[in-house]
């Protein structure tokens, strides 16, 4: 481990907090603050460049850095911009998850997206914007706003917007109809191609640890009592669960105690179906990591 792991992270923003809170899981500890753009860390050995999320896929295209958390949305409009980038997707993260969409005015006279032939979009994605009209044989004028694009149909100077979509409430507040979505993104590492063997060797134990995390967050230890006849029900009623492990219950002869990990999340809905088979003493438990 001679050279230092280089990864660029967005400084701050909508994928900050996500990503300082996977890192950290993975035994990172870092604490950014306001004027550090540069935060050492020993472990893997590892410098993290805190920057505009912009500037990440450029970053690791051009060695600064050898690998970074970005929106999917701006790695693809990167890779549209140049087409003999260097780099890659390595990894998917599952969270910030968005989506990229064309949003109308409300009772507007865009419909439909034929209704955008001939008429002008504001967006700051104006190359995966180009590519959807080009696929979908649509002639409408594009024009780029690097901010508070919801605003462009306002004050007259677009028809339509394409911009990022989570919750939908930003749309809303500005009158705009969401019409059609032309990327889903979530985080996603990023990284250039070859890599040399030694920081290929950190980035894939960083992919390994990330995975464990991401698994864990979406999986539930569950914990019930039920009859030893109504076992083979639980498989349908527990999502992803893997063979049950199955306990005897001291006093119960009929009865065992069934533990198993659920890929997804168990919400109330699946609980009071548990019960109806009569599962009691259900404990469902947070899991740290997992390993596979
Ligand atoms: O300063 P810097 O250049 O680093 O940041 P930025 O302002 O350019 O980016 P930022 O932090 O807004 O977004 C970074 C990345 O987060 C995006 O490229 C997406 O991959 C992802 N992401 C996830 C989002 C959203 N969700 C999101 N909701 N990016 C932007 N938004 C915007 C949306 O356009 C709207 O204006 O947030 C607002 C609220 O959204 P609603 O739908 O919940 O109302
Ligand atoms: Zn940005």
């Amino acid at each position: 481990m001679n050279t230092r792991l280089r990864i660029a992270l967005q400084k701050s923003g909508k994928l900050s907090d996500g990503s300082i809170d996977l890192l950290n899981k993975c035994s990172f500890n870092i604490k950014p603050a306001k004027n550090h753009y540069l935060v050492k860390s020993d472990e893997l050995n590892t410098d993290f460049l805190m920057v505009r999320d912009d500037d990440i896929p450029g970053f690791i295209d051009s060695g600064a850095s050898d690998i970074g958390i970005a929106g999917e949305n701006l790695f693809i409009e990167y890779q549209l911009d140049n087409p003999n980038s260097n780099i890659e997707i390595i990894s998917r993260l599952k969270f910030a998850t968005c989506r990229l969409s064309i949003a109308v005015i409300n009772n507007g006279s865009v419909k439909c997206l034929n209704d955008l032939n001939g008429k002008t979009i504001a967006t700051s994605y104006p190359s995966t914007l180009k590519d959807f009209l080009h696929k979908n044989n649509i002639n409408a004028k594009i024009i780029v706003m690097h901010g508070s694009v919801e605003l462009a149909p306002k004050i007259g100077i677009a028809d339509a917007i394409c911009d990022l979509v989570s919750t939908g409430t930003t749309l809303k507040e500005n009158g705009l109809l969401e019409m059609e979505v032309i990327l889903r993104s979530e985080a996603v590492l990023v990284g250039r191609k070859g890599l040399s063997p030694d920081i290929k060797k950190r980035v894939d134990e960083l992919i390994f640890r990330f995975q464990s995390v991401i698994k864990a967050k979406n999986s539930k230890y569950i914990m019930l009592h039920i009859d030893k006849a109504n076992v083979a029900k639980l498989k349908n009623l527990l999502p992803g669960c893997e063979a049950p492990t199955t306990l005897a219950l001291d006093g119960y002869p009929d009865k065992v105690a069934v533990h198993v990990v659920c890929e997804e999340n168990v919400f109330w809905d699946t609980i009071s179906k548990l019960k109806s088979i009569g599962a009691t003493s259900i404990l469902s438990v947070a899991i740290e990591k997992m390993m596979e």
